[in-house]
C-alpha cells in the first residue's frame, strides 16, 4: 500500500560559509542532478524533497572573527536546519540531508538528536572535524562539527537547539581518518573516541571495521545518524571535494560499508556533504554519493 511505504524527506543545504573554497554550495543541486529522488523512488520509498534552505552569500556578509569564520550566519542556518529536521523526525520520515560543507552537521545532528535519549553516530571522513577555534589551523567551521556535537566549542554552536551535548563519545565511530590536526589527536585520546584510520581499514578490512562500528553505534542507543563526507573516499573515485587527501576509502569499500549498515537496519538519518561540482569530473562525485545513498537504502547487486 502506498501510504505504508517508508518516507524519506530530502533537505538541501547549499552552505559554503564553513569552508574556504566556493563551489560546495552547488552540492545539493549536483546530487539531485545525479537522480537521487528517482533512485529512492525506484527502491520503493515515498520521497519528499523540501528543496534548499536559504544560505547567505559570503560576499555580502562580514567574515567576522577569523578563527570562527561566519559564525553568526552558520549558526542561524543550522538553527533553521535543526528545526526543520525535528519536524521530519516527528512526522516519522527518514531525514536525508544534502550538503553543502560539513558545518551543516551541527544543525543536522542537533535536529535528529532532539527527541532521542541517546544517539549513535557514524562519521565517515578523511578528517576528524574535531577542531575548536583554539586548535583549528584555518578557522573554518567545517573542521569543527564533531567537536561541537560533543559539546566542545563556541557556546552559540554547542548550545544550538537548546541542549548539549548531542552525542556521547562512546557512541561515535570515525571511519577513514588520514588527516588529523594535533588538537584533534589530543581530543580523540582524551575522549576515547573510536577512530578507524586508513591504517586500521588496511589491516582489518572494511568488513570488520563496519561490524565493530555497528556494535559501537547501536549499543544502548535509540537512533543512529550517518554523516558522510565525500572526502572520506579516495580522491581518485571522488575528486569533487574541497579538501582531498590521498590514500582514502575505495569505491567498493565505501559501498560495502553502506551495504552492511543497511543490512544491520540501524540507521535513522543520514547526510552527504562536501560535494563540490566545480572541482569534479563530469559530476562523478555526486554520482558516487547517489550510488552510496542507494546502498544505504537497500539497493543490492543481486
Ligand atoms: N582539519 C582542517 C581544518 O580544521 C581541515 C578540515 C577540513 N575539511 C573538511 N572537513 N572537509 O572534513 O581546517
Ligand atoms: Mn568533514
Ligand atoms: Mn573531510
Ligand atoms: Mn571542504
Amino acid at each position: 500500500k502506498d501510504n505504508q511505504r517508508q518516507g524519506i524527506t530530502i533537505i538541501g543545504v547549499p552552505m559554503d560559509l564553513g569552508a574556504d573554497r566556493r563551489g560546495v554550495d552547488m552540492g545539493p543541486s549536483a546530487i539531485r542532478y545525479a537522480s537521487v529522488q528517482e533512485k529512492l523512488t525506484l527502491l520503493g520509498f515515498d520521497v519528499k524533497d523540501l528543496g534548499n534552505l536559504q544560505v547567505p552569500t559570503p560576499e555580502s556578509y562580514d567574515v567576522g572573527e577569523t578563527h570562527l569564520k561566519y559564525l553568526r550566519e552558520i549558526t542561524s542556518v543550522n538553527e533553521e536546519l535543526a528545526e526543520t529536521l525535528d519536524k521530519v523526525v516527528l512526522e516519522g520520515c527518514f531525514p536525508l540531508v544534502l550538503g553543502g560543507d560539513h558545518s551543516i552537521a551541527i544543525g543536522t545532528i542537533a535536529g535528529v538528536a532532539k527527541r532521542r535519549k541517546r544517539m549513535g553516530l557514524v562519521w565517515f571522513d578523511a578528517h576528524g572535524d574535531l577542531n575548536t577555534a583554539e586548535t583549528s589551523p584555518t578557522g573554518n567551521i567545517h573542521g569543527m562539527p564533531l567537536a561541537v556535537s560533543l559539546g566542545i566549542g563556541h557556546p552559540d554552536l554547542v548550545n544550538l537547539a537548546g541542549f548539549t551535548p548531542k552525542v556521547q563519545p562512546e557512541n561515535i565511530v570515525v571511519i577513514g581518518a588520514r588527516s588529523l590536526d594535533e588538537g584533534e589527536r589530543h581530543l580523540i585520546r582524551e575522549k576515547g573516541i573510536r577512530v578507524f584510520t586508513m591504517h586500521d581499514i588496511d589491516r582489518l578490512g572494511m568488513g570488520r571495521v563496519i561490524e565493530e562500528s555497528i556494535d559501537i553505534v547501536s549499543k544502548d542507543t535509540d537512533s543512529v545518524h550517518l554523516s558522510l563526507d565525500l572526502d572520506g573516499m579516495d580522491p581518485k573515485d571522488a575528486p569533487g571535494v574541497g579538501t582531498p587527501v590521498p590514500g582514502g576509502i575505495s569505491y567498493r569499500e565505501s559501498h560495502l560499508a553502506m551495504e552492511m549498515l543497511s543490512d544491520a537496519g540501524v540507521l535513522t538519518s543520514a547526510e552527504f556533504v562536501e560535494v563540490n561540482p566545480i572541482l569534479d569530473r563530469k559530476n562523478c562525485t555526486a554520482q558516487a554519493a547517489v550510488a552510496l545513498i542507494g546502498s544505504v537504502f537497500g539497493e543490492k547487486i543481486l
